[in-house]
């Protein structure tokens, strides 16, 4: 029998998982506002021919914990066989050893919207980090490890515009861009006005040339915000605009909101939610029938099991398939499907840091067909943080993908320990939008189902 001669790949001699915070806008949502720091988790992987490779994953004391756990399952691991490696955190993360509690799921569920935070977030920091190892091995950048390939040179992503509250009401240490102008100098004005929303708009297309908005919602009276939207159209009208209330409105509210405004809304993401006692993707798809107007989420269809309903209820046409929590396979697998049954590609985000950016760029760059222009937080940390020597850029509303090995990003050891130390100083558990909101309205509290400051 000729014996079988299996090529190698470098191993994988060290792994570490860094908690690091970041500085941030006092950005309004459904949940209350932004606090000052926004925390992320990064992973650095070091193999055997001397590479580094980085993933970046949301910051909860869930998901750190678990990363941490699993050093001895990655360290040792060759990295050309990943999915093996992969296959066996998944195994072990739900082994009873790791299996998520429910005071670590309530750690893992930091915002009472984001039920898309799950154990996918943990193997997802380790299969970027292998990955941009394996694309820096074979010389290919790490879009072409993913589904088909390579399928296109350059990402659309959106404006992700905000609401912003007057930071001059609280004494939370936000940082303030002091004396820069344009984007940099907007970013941390109050914006509360569909006048101010356009002016955000504008300042954003100045500086990164989008042709696609997004506007968070769930703030505001549905109505206003609409009229927010309709202020972005009049100064941008070739532009693609989107709102998400995160589910904030009832069904007749966002029928009420959204009917007769196809000529604004290229398409309405999580206009709303489950409601007695039918699911959200029944209310979407109800929604939907009742419109004409296309719907996205990235809170109905966050796993296989969800999309498959929500496929057959025709709820969703745009599901935005967050790497984060869909891993980047995973992610890539549901842009291929979406492609094949005539759906539309498009990607959730949180606040980031550059390591993201370059994930999210990767799994687009993948994603074959019409995609949707892709979100990012990135435009209100660009400029003012960085983990990484030269982080990918938004030029033209688009992020060209890179053309060097893996992610082809480097890390900035210094700007990393420096947010590792501002991760000690000021991270104070999971994230808690209503804090900064109470600098707003005392006594401020959560409910979903009605805007954070228009009630
Ligand atoms: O950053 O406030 C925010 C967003 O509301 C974020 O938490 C959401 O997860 O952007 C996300 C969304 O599209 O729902
Ligand atoms: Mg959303």
């Amino acid at each position: 029998m000729i014996p079988v001669k299996r090529a190698t790949s470098p191993t994988v001699v060290e792994m570490q998982v860094i908690p690091v915070a970041g500085r941030d806008s006092m950005l309004l949502n459904l949940c209350g506002a932004h606090a000052p720091y926004f925390t992320r988790i990064l992973v650095l992987l070091k193999d055997s021919a001397g590479n580094t490779g980085m993933g970046e994953v949301p910051g909860s004391n869930g998901i750190l914990l678990a990363l941490q756990k699993l050093v001895p399952l990655v360290t040792g691991t060759e990295i050309a066989r990943h999915h093996q490696t992969l296959n066996r955190l998944r195994a072990s993360l739900s082994g009873p050893s790791h299996r998520v509690t429910s005071s670590q799921e309530a750690a893992v569920m930091t915002q009472p919207h984001e039920i898309n935070l799950r154990l996918e977030n943990v193997v997802t920091a380790v299969e970027a980090a292998l990955l941009d190892l394996l694309g820096q091995h074979l010389g290919l950048p790490l879009c072409e490890l993913l589904g088909a390939g390579q399928q296109r040179s350059h990402v659309p992503v959106l404006a992700y515009l905000f609401y912003i509250g007057d930071r001059g009401r609280t004494d939370l240490p936000y940082d303030d861009d002091a004396g820069r102008e344009g984007w940099y100098r907007l970013r941390n004005q109050e914006a509360l006005t569909p006048e101010a929303i356009g002016e955000q708009a504008a300042a954003a297309v100045e500086r990164y040339g989008f042709r696609d908005f997004k506007l968070k919602g769930g703030v505001m009276r549905a109505e206003e915000e609409i009229a927010a939207v309709a202020e972005i159209k009049r100064r941008f009208p070739q532009a693609r605009v989107t709102l998400d209330p995160n589910a904030a409105w009832s069904l007749a509210e966002a029928i009420a909101a959204c009917r007769g405004q196809g000529h604004l809304l290229a398409y309405a993401e999580d206009p709303c939610g489950p409601e007695k006692g039918y699911s959200g993707r029944e209310i979407m798809a109800e929604f939907k029938r009742a419109t004409g107007i296309r719907t996205a989420t990235n809170m109905v269809a966050t796993d296989w099991r969800q999309m498959g309903h929500a496929h057959l209820l025709g709820a969703v046409d745009i599901p935005l398939a967050d790497p984060h929590f869909w891993t980047m396979h995973g992610s890539v697998r549901l842009a291929q499907l979406c492609h094949d049954w005539g759906l539309t590609w498009g990607s959730h985000s949180n606040n980031h840091f550059d390591v993201s950016l370059a994930m999210f760029t990767h799994c687009a760059a993948a994603a074959p067909g019409a995609i949707t222009a892709i979100d990012t937080h990135w435009i209100w940390q660009e400029g003012r943080e960085r983990l990484t020597r030269e982080p990918l850029r938004i030029e033209d509303g688009q992020v060209a993908v890179p053309e060097r090995p893996g992610l082809g990003i480097e890390p900035d050891m210094e700007r990393i320990a420096d947010a590792h130390d501002l991760y000690k100083r000021v991270a104070g558990g999971a994230r808690d939008d209503a804090m900064a909101m109470r600098y707003l309205v005392p006594d401020w509290v959560y409910d979903p189902k009605r805007p954070s400051l228009g009630r």
